[in-house]
């Protein structure tokens, strides 16, 4: 059954759990992120963002008055105060959407919670971008600094299109927030200059990296411009066509051959697997989606459940990360998911979850909500520290900081979340996706309210206010209460086999659906209980992990000493609640200092295994942690 999420404005978080880390991104990330982007923090890496668009600003005002303006080249991805003019562009060449994101995280923090002094930040941010934009609509400080001429020549690597898509994403938000439509402005310009460039009879390109296409539809939405729609369209379907467009543009034959870390490999009703760079290609599927929906394009369609498919079950680790490998951020081969190797980026699972959204919107069928919900409380919180001043990029299921300290190829795993990154994609988008959580939370159709997270919440919906008082997080336990009788349809999530809801329902693809309800109470019986992951993934075998309803627990040696490769769980461990830990009956084996000797039985003594949430490991300085861990 299709629905539609409910838009921010009429969602008033209320929630024990998710009150603390709304707050967090409101009061720490999102200040700490300003000043990042001013590179005003000391001993983080430079961002150089808010500067490029000063720079670019100063070039589009030099053009205006027929001054002659410098041309720097535009030959890589990174540009260093050791590689290029001080004048020239500085950064990834992906830099601008760092602002966008942003920004867009302030529109949606601004719904929430009225601030005028950041309200007034954010305005000026805005000035500074509207500044940089050209006469004719393009908004790229990389090609407006270096040179104009070369715009729109190498799709397949230097992200215009991508950072049009923040652009059109954060000027939504800001727009919706504040009613200041000069971002919007500047994005519809901006859309309609690619419009223009792009279709059937003119540039047949696509992003290398995925994101207008989306972003195209949610400017459709937010303006109900109809060619906004059709060029995500043609976006979506042109990718991976023959000829193929990325040979053209730079004069090879590859035959396609390299293009699946663009998923352009083939066309997109052809793809089944998730292939590619991680990010790019969740980006894709959920653009995909939307044109599924609003095209009615079964062909699609079906190769976005196909492709779902074959991420949660053959691509996805148990935190809800994916993109197992670093060599090109990317999904691996089926069942490959090395937990010290992982590179399950933040940014991924964050894809995720807006690719389970749009899914669960064509048909609620409970799988969606429950990734998304694995990826939310895991992979996607783990994004920050306790103080939301530093980040993980990489999120991995077992560390030994020794090995990312000496072994190259775990550079990728650092065993502390960092202040910032040269490449910062992931905290601003952590920032984005938690201040609109409640847009995951819940839709609605002309029949039906739906629940998919049980998120604390004043809803005020179609069918009037929807109160969800929600201990999900805590005892499990969450109470729905309608103004006026309403169709429900409740996620049964599906780490729970015993549950209670308080009023008669009919089950249908993991929804319990119940009608013209005003109270329900509802409980998840959420013990911990001990997952194994199939024995086709090589790197869990003879292993377990603990889960407790939502959240995936991990072992760190700063709780159990060094050497957590020495600890096996009890099967048939009780589990202790200690705080925020859980404690479990286990052992511990004794070192053995000979390399080899003839095989005995090591000798092992009773432990109790101190065990903490995934989410907040890593924030007690370096340490070891691991999720699985063998059991006996
Ligand atoms: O390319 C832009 C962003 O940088 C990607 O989404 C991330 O994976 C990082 O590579
Ligand atoms: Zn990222």
């Amino acid at each position: 059954m299709q629905s539609n999420h409910i838009s921010l404005k009429n969602i008033k978080i209320n929630d024990p759990f998710w009150n603390n880390v709304c707050e967090l991104v409101r009061r720490e990330v999102i200040p700490y992120q300003y000043e990042a982007l001013h590179d005003r923090v000391e001993g983080a890496e430079k961002s150089y963002c808010i500067e490029n668009f000063v720079k670019a600003g100063r070039v589009v005002k030099a053009l205006k008055n027929g001054e002659s303006v410098p041309v720097y080249p535009v030959d890589k991805w990174q540009y260093t105060d050791e590689n290029c003019d001080e004048n020239a562009f500085h950064g990834w060449v992906f830099q601008d959407s760092d602002a966008y994101k942003w920004l867009e995280a302030v529109g949606y923090s601004l719904i929430n919670h009225p601030d005028a002094e950041l309200e007034k930040k954010a305005k000026e941010v805005v000035a500074v971008i509207c500044d940089a934009q050209l006469e004719n609509g393009y908004l790229d400080t990389l090609y407006i600094i270096n040179d104009r001429s070369k715009v729109f020549t190498n799709l397949r690597d230097f992200h215009e299109l991508y950072c049009f898509g923040h652009l059109a994403e954060s000027a939504v938000s800001f727009y919706n927030a504040t009613g200041d439509r000069r971002l919007l402005d500047a994005a519809c310009r901006f859309a309609d200059l690619i419009c223009d460039t792009f279709g059937k009879d003119k540039k047949r390109g696509y992003g290398g990296h995925e994101i207008a296409e989306m972003a195209l539809v949610r400017l459709y939405e937010q303006t109900g411009e109809q060619r906004y729609l059709d060029t995500a369209e043609f976006l979506v379907n042109e990718r991976g066509r023959r000829p193929y467009y990325f040979d053209a543009e730079h004069g090879v034959n590859s035959k396609g051959e390299a293009y699946h870390y663009n998923q352009a490999h083939r066309p997109v009703i052809k793809q089944d697997e998730a292939v590619g760079h991680a990010v790019r290609g969740v980006y894709l599927y959920s653009g995909m989606a939307d044109i599924a929906k609003y095209k009615n394009d079964a062909e699609i369609y079906t190769a976005c459940k196909n492709i779902w498919s074959n991420i949660v079950n053959k691509k996805l680790y148990i935190t809800g990360g994916i993109g197992a490998t670093v060599d090109g951020e990317a999904f691996s081969f089926n069942y490959d998911l090395p937990n010290d190797l992982a590179y399950s980026e933040t940014c991924a699972s964050i894809g995720l979850i807006f690719f389970a959204r749009r899914m669960a919107e064509l048909n609620a069928v409970s799988d969606y909500g429950d990734v998304a919900e694995r990826a939310l409380y895991n992979t996607v919180l783990a994004g920050m520290s306790e103080d939301g001043k530093r980040f993980f990029y990489v999120n991995p299921l077992e560390v030994n900081p020794e090995a990312s300290h000496k072994d190259s190829r775990k550079r990728h795993i650092k065993p502390v979340r960092q202040k910032w990154f040269a490449c910062a994609c992931c905290p601003p988008n952590l920032a984005r996706l938690i201040s609109s959580v409640g847009e995951y939370a819940f839709s609605e159709n002309e029949s039906t309210f739906f629940v998919h997270q049980y998120i604390g919440a004043a809803v005020q919906s179609r069918f009037g206010r929807i109160d969800i008082a929600s201990d999900y997080t805590q005892s499990g336990k969450v109470k729905i209460t309608a103004k006026a009788p309403v169709n429900l349809a409740l996620r049964i999530p599906s780490w729970c086999s015993d549950y209670s809801i308080s009023a008669p329902f009919t089950a249908k693809d993991g929804y319990a659906y119940l009608d013209g309800v005003t109270d329900v109470e509802i409980s998840f019986d959420c013990k911990p209980k001990l997952v194994r992951c199939s024995n086709r993934v090589r790197a869990n075998i003879g292993k377990a992990a603990v889960t407790k309803g939502a959240f995936v627990y991990c072992a760190e040696s700063v709780d159990n000493g060094e050497n957590l490769q020495m600890l096996t769980l009890d099967k048939n461990t009780a589990f202790e609640q200690d705080g925020e830990f859980l404690l479990a009956d286990g052992w511990r084996e004794e070192a053995q200092n000979a390399l080899y000797s003839d095989f005995t039985e090591t000798p092992k003594t009773p432990c109790k295994i101190k065990l903490h949430p995934y989410y907040r490991w890593g924030n007690r300085g370096e340490n070891e942690m691991t999720v699985y861990l063998p059991v006996n």
